[in-house]
């Protein structure tokens, strides 16, 4: 299984990756403002790659539920000095996190690798045409609505099945758009239109959500899923479940990891990679 970015291919057969996420936002749900100064946002990250991260994830608009959408000037003036400084300072896998393809443009330009659209490269019509003219990677997420409205009682008559044929749907359409397939991996979208028994299932089934040999993204960490089994508000409660679901999304068919702590994560992948064998 193999991930093409630019002129670098990763062989994930045997190695998963750490996304470390860096939101330079002032409301993301569970860091909400520690990083919205880019100094300390190109300081946490950086420390993140010392700490093990494979990708820097940079963020500059919360998609949490509700989240009030930002405009295209002051997202870009949120992620262009943290991306510029981050490529200044190291060869670490950059991403973005956007859904405007302006952003990701912007972005691409200043030096980052990876565009990562929640939206499946469906909610701007011209990220397709952007994704077809680079040769950067790509996340495709599944979501349903848009984070104002994916929470208002979403409904699936067979949650697993429909996040399967949505993805299988948007790599064949990504591909017939002249994006290569080796530069695609698929994200189930975790929170995103599901309530806690949706991500439960999608978490029970997920070597069904691998599409052909296409890697597989998943973003679970600190999300309120974990509160919700647990019963508490505490946002520290969700520090230890987050690497569990590493661990056990890595043994279930995971490649891709997005998490906010990134040393214990990685450590859990290392270990059940050691585990699963492998070169
Ligand atoms: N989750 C969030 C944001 N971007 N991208 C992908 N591919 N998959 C995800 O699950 C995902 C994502 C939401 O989490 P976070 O960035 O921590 O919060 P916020 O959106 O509030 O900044």
């Amino acid at each position: 299984m193999t991930w093409r970015i630019g002129s670098r291919t990763l062989d994930l057969t045997h190695r998963g990756l750490i996304m470390g996420i860096v939101n330079v936002t002032p409301d993301s749900f569970s860091d909400g403002g520690r990083f919205a100064d880019p100094g300390r946002a190109v300081e946490h990250a950086l420390a993140m790659v010392t700490d093990g991260a494979d990708i820097l994830d940079i963020g500059g608009e919360s998609t949490r539920p509700g989240a009030e959408p930002v405009g295209e000037a002051e997202e870009l003036r949120r992620v262009l000095p943290v991306i510029r400084a981050l490529r200044s300072q190291s060869q670490v896998l950059i991403s973005i996190d956007t859904m405007k393809a302006s952003v990701a443009r912007a972005a691409l330009d200043a030096g980052a690798d990876i565009i990562n659209d929640v939206t499946g490269l469906r909610g701007d019509a011209a990220m397709v045409r952007l994704a077809a003219e680079r040769d950067c990677g790509l996340v495709a997420m599944h979501m349903i609505g848009d984070p104002q409205t994916m929470q208002t009682a979403p409904h699936y008559d067979d949650v697993v099945a429909e996040v399967r044929s949505y993805l299988n749907e948007r790599l064949r359409r990504l591909t017939a758009s002249g994006i290569a397939p080796e530069r695609i991996a698929l994200d189930p979208g975790f929170g995103f239109g599901k309530t806690l028994d949706h991500n439960l299932s999608l978490l029970r089934h997920l070597p069904q959500l691998a599409i052909g040999d296409r890697p597989l993204l998943i973003g679970v960490s600190r999300k309120s899923m974990i509160g919700k089994v647990l019963h508490s508000t505490d946002m520290a409660d969700r520090h230890w479940p987050t690497i569990a679901l590493t661990a056990y999304a890595r043994e279930h068919g995971a490649r891709i990891l997005r998490v906010h702590d990134v040393k214990p994560n990685a450590q859990a992948l290392r270990m059940i990679e050691a585990i699963l064998g492998g070169k």
